[in-house]
């Protein structure tokens, strides 16, 4: 089995630690690894599934998988851990990550301090004691000096608020807390509403298994073609002897991923030359096609060069002119969103069994007992799958219903839009630190070199506070104040903030406030600056 066991015995009546821990991903995993292993601290880590995994726990959607690859979407800490684990396809599926985070707990023998099925309902800063009291739905309660939180930037399901849901007559999921016995799509008509990430990766999946699927698609998005295959045992012996390379690789570039950005203007280059480009990012699949030319994220007439390009691909696959027109993303530009990848997603739309309704001609009205209704008919359905993305970055932070020094809650701090120094602590939150917090560069890189960086640079600050006897951290607000205007200068520095329906500006989320959430300045100058504040006695950080 994927998942081994862990012992349900808690110490009962001890509550105490020198820190708590939330979410058991590769996030609070690694983060409990370094507190305990290194700094020898007592530590609980506390997570709402049944399992350890994180997202790879919740998302089991038909068709999930790793759009970084998996070579790299992995520890690099552990020189052993990357020398016997065998990654066996390009893109890493649901079912292996989670394998491998077993592995690498069990490994390190983490579950005997991960408390698994406990949700966090309330975390307080007593000022008093300078702890934290986390309570939990169970009624437990837990204290520390410190609060770390490892629940994800992409964990907070967002299913849209559609009238007479609860009137429909089938079975609806939600692809963020897919069921784990999955879901049998044989002989049923299936409705998907999502193109993002998503819902390009489950599409083609439950297509080729359901009856019949209509796709609801409100805004065209552009995808790549994964290539998706098998890894042989020259691929597995070439990375192992490179990791070092790779690593170096990843954590010099701008966002995490170890390949390299060309360094050429798309608009340097004749029209063949950059087809030619184009159209070897294209057979090479993947993220990397971001990185055939310099410009593509920053001039956006080089990026219209590289939408077109897709744009035109898509013309190409799609046999049905008006299916294929309606396919194609004209209000934003390429990768101004998440670019997805994908295997056969475009060609899904060549079935016989499949259709596509397009809401910006014809609205969702309501769900009906039989499916779902727009504003030019009913789609009668058994199942409707929402690939409807998540409540990004904040959420997951907001539902903890943090409350910090002076019962400060942290909905109130950024009722604006979150206010972080550095993605890493907020004003008036003493000692909370948020692993890949808004305004850090998270999402926009991979992730798990992102967290690396997180999580050492918040070890070696407790570090830092144990060898000098102090006992809070504070975020001062005139840091965080010039912190919010460098994460916008960095993004109104790329095209990013364009694309109006995206969820890294909150447009995802009704009432969300619109701020561009993530770091867009690059991984390698966020992990200079962040090192800076450190080698300057934590400059903007209130320390006693
Ligand atoms: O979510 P999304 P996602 N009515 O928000 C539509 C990561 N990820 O789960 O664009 C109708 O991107 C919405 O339409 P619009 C990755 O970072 C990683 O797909 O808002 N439609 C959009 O089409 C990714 O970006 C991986 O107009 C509604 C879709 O639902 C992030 O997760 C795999 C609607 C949501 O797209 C989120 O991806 C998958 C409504 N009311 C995801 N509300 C891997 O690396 C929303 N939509 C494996």
């Amino acid at each position: 089995p994927v998942e081994s066991t862990i012992p349900t015995t808690i110490h009962r009546s001890e509550r105490s630690y020198d820190a708590i821990i939330i979410g058991a991903g590769f996030s609070g995993l690694y983060q409990l690894h370094k507190l305990r292993d290194e700094l020898g601290l007592n530590v609980r880590l506390l997570e709402q599934g049944g399992g350890i995994g994180g997202t790879w726990y919740w998302n089991r959607y038909p068709g999930a998988r790793c759009d970084s690859e998996s070579y790299y979407y992995c520890y690099s800490f552990s020189k052993e851990i990357e020398q016997e684990w065998e990654w066996t396809e390009r893109y890493p599926e649901h079912w292996e990550i989670r394998k491998y985070l077993n592995f690498v707990a069990d490994k390190l023998d983490l579950k005997r301090d991960v408390q698994l099925d406990t949700k966090v309902t309330h975390a307080r800063f007593d000022d008093a004691t300078s702890r934290w009291i986390v309570e939990t739905e169970g009624g437990e309660t837990f204290m520390a000096p410190f609060l770390i939180t490892a629940v994800g930037c992409l964990s907070t399901a967002n299913v849209p608020k559609l009238k007479g849901l609860e009137t429909f007559g089938g079975q609806w999921y939600h692809t963020g807390a897919w069921p784990h016995e999955g879901v049998d799509f044989t002989g049923k008509r299936v409705g998907q509403i999502g193109t993002g990430s998503t819902g390009i990766q489950a599409a083609p999946v439950i297509a080729a298994a359901a009856q019949h699927l209509t796709i609801f698609q409100r805004t065209a998005n552009y995808s790549v073609p994964a290539r998706n295959g098998p890894l042989s045992a020259e691929d597995q012996r070439s990375v192992k002897a490179n990791y070092p390379e790779i690593w170096q690789k990843a954590r010099s570039g701008t966002n995490g991923h170890p390949f390299d950005i060309s360094q050429q203007s798309a608009m340097s280059v004749s029209d063949a030359e950059r087809n030619v480009a184009y159209e070897k990012a294209w057979q090479t699949g993947g993220l990397r096609f971001r990185a055939a030319f310099s410009d593509v994220l920053t001039n956006a007439a080089a990026n219209e060069t590289a939408s077109d390009f897709i744009r035109e691909k898509i013309r190409e696959v799609v046999t049905d002119p008006d299916v294929a027109e309606r396919l194609t993303p004209r209000d934003h530009g390429f990768a101004t969103k998440r670019p997805p990848i994908d295997t056969e997603y475009f060609e899904t739309f060549n079935r016989d069994n499949v259709l596509l309704v397009d809401l910006k001609t014809e609205p969702i009205v309501e769900i009906t007992k039989n499916g779902i209704k727009t504003s030019a008919g009913e789609y009668e359905l058994d199942i409707i799958v929402f690939a409807t993305g998540f409540d990004a970055l904040t959420g997951p932070l907001l539902a903890l219903n943090i409350s910090g020094s002076s019962d400060q809650p942290l909905s109130k701090a950024w009722a604006s839009g979150p206010r972080t120094y550095l993605g890493l602590q907020t004003p008036g939150f003493p000692n909370l630190f948020t692993i890949t917090g808004p305004g850090s560069p998270s999402v926009l890189c991979n992730m798990p070199v992102a967290i690396e960086q997180h999580v050492d640079w918040i070890t070696d600050c407790i570090r830092h506070l144990r060898e000098k006897d102090l006992a809070r951290i504070e975020a001062l607000p005139d840091a965080a104040e010039k912190w919010v205007e460098h994460v916008n200068d960095a993004a109104n520095a790329t095209l990013l903030p364009m694309a109006s329906s995206s969820w890294y500006l909150g447009a995802n989320v009704p009432g969300k406030p619109r701020v561009f959430m993530p770091y867009a300045g690059g991984f390698a100058r966020y992990t200079n600056i962040c090192n800076e504040v450190a080698g300057a006695g934590y400059k903007g950080f209130d320390i006693r």
